[in-house]
């Protein structure tokens, strides 16, 4: 099911091509919104929204808490497209499917890509509700090579070979701890490495103490994928994980994370969230 699967550059164009004839928004920043983070989304001003079923060519999300609209408008000066809800490995979509909409993003115009995802803390000074500033990240799928990119390479997009040192822009990560600072949030957000897992479970104590003994701050399902398609074809990227819980590392422990718990810190945190972005995004 991940392997074979091509998405053809018409295909993505169609889709373009098609959102342009419905909105004249012309989006310069693209933000996909993560797990119980979606709020942002109902801030933009001018709205266009679209359900994910009715856009040609895209697929349709199935999990909880994520919306499936894809919505365009303007934040602070800046015309933004955000998507409400975002497409999972574990929905059972291939890996080119569940980056189809950055890849339509970039032939909208957009220039700069913010991911955002609820992620579990394996760094002892990460704790829920905390904000961390994604520095760099693990892919475990691609590193098996369940990557969005296998197959025929699309030269109209990117390189056969790209690279991903400093994929996740340096001055926007900047931009983002001196306006934590600013606002006084500066102790909730921290940078950190993110590691993309397949999911759906949630990780074994074993899981949890490699990832952990590897380098990783925090876990989560999604992401990793869609900045290396990002990448690839020459967007910016800046991301951000909330930390919605600690990742059970002992066997002591008796704490068990859950999908609503993960939700619920989402909603805690939305008006810090919504502060950083308002700031954030007019003077990038
Ligand atoms: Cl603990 N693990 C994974 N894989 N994803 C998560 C999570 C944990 N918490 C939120 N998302």
């Amino acid at each position: 099911m991940h392997s074979k699967e091509q998405i053809s550059h018409d295909e993505y164009q169609k889709t373009a091509d098609w959102l342009m004839s419905q909105t004249e928004h012309r989006p310069q920043v693209a933000i996909i919104c993560g797990s119980g983070l979606g709020m942002l989304a109902d801030t933009l001003k001018c709205q266009d929204s679209f359900a994910y079923s009715d856009i040609p060519g895209f697929p349709q999300s199935t999990v909880q808490g994520h919306a499936g609209r894809l919505v365009f408008g303007e934040l602070k000066g800046k015309t933004c497209v955000c998507m409400q809800g975002r497409f999972h490995m574990y929905e059972g979509h291939s890996l080119c499917k569940t980056t189809f909409p950055v890849r339509v993003f970039k032939l909208l115009g957009v220039e700069t890509l913010i991911v955002t995802n609820a992620a579990g803390s394996l760094a002892d000074g990460l704790h829920p509700g905390d904000i961390m500033v994604i520095k760099d990240h693990v892919n475990f799928p691609g590193l098996v090579g369940l990557n969005p990119l296998s197959g025929p390479n699309d030269d109209k997009f990117g390189p056969r070979f790209p690279a991903m040192s400093g994929c996740y822009d340096k001055s926007l990560r900047c931009l983002a701890m001196d306006i934590a600072k600013q606002q006084g949030v500066a102790s909730l957000m921290q940078e950190g490495v993110y590691a993309m897992v397949g999911g759906p479970n949630f990780e074994t104590i074993a899981e949890a103490r490699l990832l952990h003994r590897l380098g990783v701050d925090a876990v989560g399902m999604s992401t990793a994928a869609e900045v290396v398609m990002a990448t690839h074809c020459g967007l910016r990227v800046f991301g951000l994980s909330l930390i919605t819980n600690k990742v059970v590392k002992s066997y002591e422990d008796s704490d068990r994370v859950n999908h609503e718990g993960v939700l619920e810190i989402g909603r805690l945190r939305s008006q810090t969230l919504q502060q950083l972005n308002e700031t954030f995004l007019p003077i990038f």
